[in-house]
């Protein structure tokens, strides 16, 4: 059986994923929403008891392939889904509702280079014409601010933006996802490292109509996290809590209408960072699952 306590390739991840799908029919299902550039595809796992087109919440987590506690927690939260279904009544009275869509390898051809060649890899593969350096930032190529201070049009750099929003096909195939989906009600992207449960926006000093409820609700999924192992983390809007950035994708779901838009940064404050060691997966997976139970059980109660 698979053991959550290690990182796994990306291959060993899809057969994860096709086997809950196999042992939950009636709950999990896999749908292919696009292909990386280098032809992988980008699968979403879907939560459903049924209905359609029913209020959904979306997950993505592994958009920058090195933040690998990240992918590891997603692979997680997809178990956790099955095994608390019907046992936790949150999660059931959440799923008599909503569906869930969780893409767990958001950068899949960055996450297989991240094993292959440069453990700390960011962003796409794509290479850019008329440079040496590969890949753009799937966190700076959304189409809200794009351009915009906070990323670089530098092909060389970690943050650089693209050529033109939404370049990416890992980018593009979601929004393509969530715009003919019409229904995601919380959008939800998880990163490492740093602590931070962060709401919109980035690319503007200019508050979000919603900010007191995202900010009462950050305030109350951040002390529930820190509940079972005390693990302390910040809350506040992307600009004002890290830095200014654009193109980013929960700006881009906030403008879209999807209120409930929170960008997580996990374990730890950078005493590992990125390489955080494999005992850790576990205890970082059911910490950000309090946070995620709270995000969604509010979504739920609050549409
Ligand atoms: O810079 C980023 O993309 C994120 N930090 S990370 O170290 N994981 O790269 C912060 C993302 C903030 N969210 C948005 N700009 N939407
Ligand atoms: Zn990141």
């Amino acid at each position: 059986s698979f053991d959550y306590a290690n990182y796994h390739t990306i291959s060993e991840i899809y057969s994860f994923q096709d086997m809950l799908v196999a042992e939950n029919p009636n709950l999990v299902s896999k749908t292919v929403i696009g292909q990386s550039f280098e032809g992988r595809p980008l699968n979403v796992l879907k939560f459903s008891t049924g209905g359609t087109n029913r209020p959904a919440i979306w997950i993505d987590t592994g958009i920058h392939s090195r933040e690998w506690v990240t992918q590891a927690s997603g692979t997680w939260f997809a178990k956790k889904i099955v095994t608390d279904h019907r046992r936790d009544p949150s999660l059931t009275a959440i799923l008599d509702n909503m569906d869930i869509f969780l893409e767990t390898v958001t950068n899949p051809d960055g996450y297989s280079y991240t094993h292959s060649t440069n453990r700390l890899w960011r962003k796409t593969r794509k290479p850019n014409p008329g440079s040496r350096c590969v890949g753009v930032d799937p966190n700076r190529n959304w189409d809200a601010g794009f351009g915009g201070p906070g990323a670089s049009n530098d092909p060389c750099s970690q943050i650089y933006r693209g050529p033109r929003a939404e370049s990416e096909s890992e980018v593009k195939s979601i929004v393509d996802f969530v715009k003919s989906h019409g229904n995601i009600k919380a959008f939800i992207s998880i990163h490492s490292y740093s602590q931070l449960l962060l709401y919109p926006y980035g690319y503007t000093r200019t508050p979000v109509r919603d900010r007191p409820e995202l900010d009462r609700l950050a305030r109350k999924a951040t002390t529930d996290l820190a509940s079972l192992y005390g693990t302390r983390y910040t809350f506040g809007s992307i600009i004002n809590t890290i830095y200014q950035a654009s193109g980013g994708s929960i700006d881009w779901a906030y403008n879209q209408g999807i209120k409930f838009s929170y960008t997580f940064e996990l374990r730890d404050t950078g005493r590992f960072g990125f390489m955080l060691p494999a005992n850790q997966i576990i205890p970082t997976a059911q910490e950000t699952w309090l946070a995620l139970m709270t995000i969604m059980d509010y979504t739920l109660k609050n549409p």
